[in-house]
């Protein structure tokens, strides 16, 4: 057959016939089930038009309820008439979680899993003369299917590429599990020598047998030929054969790391040894690096100690989701590079190839998993899947020299725990969830076992009592200590009793993080504020001690990015805001206390004060506001200018120096400079200042006034809509503002019908009123509230929102302003729990001040927010 078409063609091609390409445009997508649409003559015309990647789920980013179900996707195909007589294969490289495959109205086969790519054969299928019809049902609604549980939006959609490949009869196999068909591995590897193994999977689709020729060569990292080796194989007709390859020893192999990501590059030709000509081909990368962990001394690249400095990285963006372009991810890993990572754990799912494809290239050592999370459920199939998705993830990512560890399972006790209280009813759980790691651990080895495994726990010891911490190589711990509860300090403790009671185990710290607000700052940060200030404080206690303590391999910081978790509350319902960057990548300030920390070879100075642009001071009399500025930096001392003016030199500790500036005027320059390497280096931004007064008398109020304060709260709130900042609340003193008794109160529950939230969920409670002393005049005061007390017996449980329903509405009080009743029995959660309530009174001829009065009727009383404005 080979030799007919040879004699006939004019010209032999002494290239490879393999064609690539993608068909992600031209997609019809209806957002329901539709079983009828496999059918190749539906008409589909009212259907919307889309490309892929794509995703339905984009109202997850407002909506708890996200679109979970069945939808479809169809497309139009005529196959190029180059490629008559081939293979062809349609290749899909995420379709979450399931999909069911029709061509032609004939199903050719189905997937499972949301992150992993699958491969069809669909020659017998495709009409090489008329209009192929492509229909595809995807379903995110399965719950055999992992994840079923975790803190993250599982998207819907076709939402990678999908490629369309043809080859001749005989070729790399390309469907073993969506691979290359190709697996190379490194048997022997030192600084002297390395060798490279090509294990092989070579398809004969003819009926006749043939004779093939397999020829790798091997490039040097410079691309120069170091050298080349052939095999005859013989294939029956429709067989399927693995061939193994070794090279000679390669001389002082360059070595890979992550500063030097030298890759040798193996090209694959399978060639007809009669005629010469390039039936098939393929190339891939591979390095020379060798690695260990050890228990007391941490991680070791190439024979030399290293410390794994890094990051997790969700994929979605918003408001796109998870339909994410190459260009996108590759964009991420340049930002991750950029800050100095040399680490990353690819979480909670196998991730795009194009981000893989970085890690080798620009050198970033991963941890790839699966999305086995939070529990094992008894769901018939899921065991089967997990490992399924775990065998496809080693296939297709077996060549990437970057990934040094598989995982599978992610804190799955956590959901356990909360919902089996007994030990009695946690039996059965911990039987299969043991079972299930037994079960991957053996998968994974038998895979790969040039590569270690890893699971990552939360911070509880019952993972090394049930027994689950055995199982794997490397345990990770994600550690929350100073943010779920805890204090800071409760990271090392917990560190170094895991090292005391298992000095064996290699120890990597899979997570750690704090949420933070660009709104939301203190000069008194606690946990939970979500002001950028205590998410800096939470990370400088954390790398100093993950750099410092020699038995910790290395870390990876939770999450990268703002990420999209519908189910999510707090300060910006929907979004997990951990991130180093936002979700558009746009750096943190902190992102520069990591690149300072991490990058030596260029000079980093920032002041942090990208996020805090709009600066805000209560001032007492003449004095100016006094207010830190931090610079985050890796100089050894640092200068800061206002408006030109030396404000003072400072020696850097820990990567940061903060300078106590007095802010004047309005709109302040703010400058640094240090030196490196005996050359000059700067920053500068200018920034917002609001000064507003201590002493509210005539003589400070000589303009307007605006005094907005974000009641029961340590924060500076700055509303993203009006840009105005709300200050720390403060106690009364005679001459002044402020609270008049009650207790701070706060609630991470979505506050509904406001983009202000944060300024709803803290507040003031049980308090008598609130005081300005004010001169005579006329003012406007506006007052916030939101009922965050579901009912009075259950306010310790935030249990949601309300639903609009009054009759257990018991929270009521009389608003007084200057002993004037302006609302009587006012109810702020009429309307319903967790919904903002503003109310607007102007106040004529003040005499002695102005002062708000909450008189309780029912319930309690109390207060979020207050403004004053002079008339
Ligand atoms: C966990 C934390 C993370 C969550 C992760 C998970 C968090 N609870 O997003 O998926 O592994 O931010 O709360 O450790
Ligand atoms: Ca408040």
């Amino acid at each position: 057959m080979l030799l007919m078409v040879v004699s006939m063609g004019s010209v032999v091609s002494a290239y490879a016939q393999r064609e690539s390409k993608t068909i992600n445009d031209g997609w019809k997508f209806l957002r329901k089930d539709c079983p009828a649409a496999a059918d190749s003559a539906f008409n589909d015309n009212d259907w919307i038009s889309v490309h892929v990647p794509h995703t339905w789920n984009l109202e997850a980013y407002t909506e708890k309820n996200y679109y979970r179900g069945i939808s479809w996707y169809r497309k139009c195909l005529v196959v190029p008439s180059t490629w008559t007589g081939k293979q062809i294969f349609l290749k899909l490289d995420a379709v979450s979680k399931a999909a069911v495959i029709f061509v032609n109205g004939k199903k050719i086969g189905e997937h499972i899993g949301g992150y992993t790519a699958c491969t069809f054969n669909v020659t017998p299928y495709f009409s090489e003369s008329s209009v192929n019809t492509l229909a595809i049902r995807v379903d995110n609604a399965r719950q055999d299917i992992p994840p079923i549980s975790g803190d993250f939006t599982f998207f819907g959609g076709i939402y990678r590429d999908v490629w369309l490949t043809a080859v001749p009869a005989q070729h790399f196999n390309l469907t073993n599990q969506a691979s290359a068909g190709i697996f190379i591995t490194t048997p022997v590897v030192s600084a002297e020598q390395g060798t490279i193994a090509i294990k092989s999977e070579i398809k004969n689709d003819a009926l006749e047998k043939v004779t093939m020729e397999l020829i790798y060569s091997i490039y040097r990292p410079d691309g120069a030929f170091l050298q080349k080796g052939k095999k005859k194989v013989q294939l029956k007709g429709g067989e399927t054969r693995v061939v193994q390859q070794e090279s000679e020893p390669i001389l002082q192999p360059q070595l890979w790391t992550p500063e030097t990501p030298y890759l040798y590059k193996v090209k694959m030709e399978l060639t007809n040894p009669v005629t010469g000509e390039v039936v098939d081909y393929s190339e891939h990368y591979t390095a020379f690096r060798w690695y260990r962990f050890d228990g007391k001394e941490g991680f070791f690249l190439n024979g030399k100690p290293y410390k794994l400095r890094g990051v997790c990285r969700h994929q979605d963006q918003k408001p796109i989701g998870v339909a994410l372009t190459d260009e996108m991810h590759r964009r991420d890993f340049l930002l991750m590079k950029e800050m100095g990572a040399n680490f990353i754990r690819i979480s909670h799912y196998p991730q795009d190839d194009a981000l893989l494809e970085m890690c080798d290239k620009l050198g970033m050592l991963a941890w790839e998993e699966i999305p086995v999370i939070d529990i094992v459920p008894d769901t018939p199939g899921y065991g089967d899947h997990c490992e399924r998705n775990l065998r496809e993830m080693i296939r297709q990512h077996y060549n990437h020299p970057s990934i040094i560890m598989w995982g599978y399972m992610n804190e799955i006790l956590l959901v356990t725990q909360r919902r089996y209280k007994t030990e009695e009813e946690q039996k059965p759980v911990l039987e299969r969830t043991l079972a299930l790691a037994e079960r991957l651990e053996k998968a994974l080895k038998e895979e790969d076992d040039t590569r270690l495994s890893t699971m990552a726990f939360h911070g509880s010891n019952s993972y090394n009592e049930v027994g689950l911490s055995r199982i794997t190589d490397i345990v990770g711990w994600n550690l929350y200590s100073g943010w779920y509860g805890g204090d800071l300090t409760g990271f090392e403790h917990y560190l170094a009793e895991q090292q005391r009671d298992y000095p064996d185990h290699p120890l990597i710290v899979s997570e750690y993080g704090a949420g933070s607000d660009k709104r939301l700052h203190s000069l008194q940060p606690r946990a939970f504020d979500f002001s950028s200030e205590y998410q800096q404080i939470y990370l400088e206690h954390y790398l100093p001690v993950l750099e410092e303590t020699p038995y910790v391999c290395g870390g990876t910081h939770w999450n990268f990015i703002d990420f999209s978790s519908a189910l999510r509350d707090e300060s910006m319902p929907r979004i997990n805001n951990k991130g180093l960057v936002y979700a558009d990548r746009t750096p943190k300030d902190v992102y520069f206390y990591y690149q300072a920390a991490w990058r030596k070879d260029i000079p980093v100075l920032h002041i942090a004060s990208r996020d805090w642009k709009y600066r805000s001071g209560v001032q007492q009399g003449d004095v100016p506001v006094a207010l830190p500025v931090k610079v985050y930096t890796n100089l050894p001392e640092v200068e800061l200018f206002m408006d030109g003016k030396l404000m003072g030199k400072k020696p850097v500790e820990n990567h940061q120096v903060v300078f106590d500036v007095p802010f004047v005027g309005k709109t302040p320059y703010l400058s640094a400079r240090g030196n490196y390497q005996d050359t000059p280096v700067y920053d500068g931004l200018r920034v917002h200042f609001t000064s507003v007064p201590m002493n509210l008398n005539r003589h400070n109020l000589g303009g307007a006034l605006e005094l907005a304060v974000n009641v029961g709260s340590n924060c500076f709130f700055t509303s993203d809509e009006s840009q105005l900042t709300w200050v720390p609340d403060q106690p009364y003193v005679k001459g002044s503002w402020g609270y008049l008794g009650g207790k701070e109160q706060n609630t991470q529950t979505e506050i509904m019908l406001t983009p202000d939230g944060p300024l709803y969920q803290t507040l003031r409670e049980g308090l008598d009123g609130y005081r300005f002393d004010v001169p005579e005049g006329n003012y406007e005061v506006e007052l916030l509230f939101a009922d965050i007390y579901r009912s009075i017996t259950s306010a310790a449980y935030l249990l949601g929102k309300g639903n609009g329903e009054s009759s257990e509405c018991s929270n009521s009080f009389d608003i007084c302003i200057n002993g004037r009743v302006v609302e009587p029995a006012f109810t702020p959660g009429r309307d319903g729990y967790f919904q903002a309530v503003k109310k607007r009174y102007v106040v004529q001829h003040t005499q002695d001040g102005l002062e708000i009065k909450l008189n309780p009727l029912q319930g309690k009383c109390f207060l979020s927010g207050i403004k004053l404005r002079k008339l």
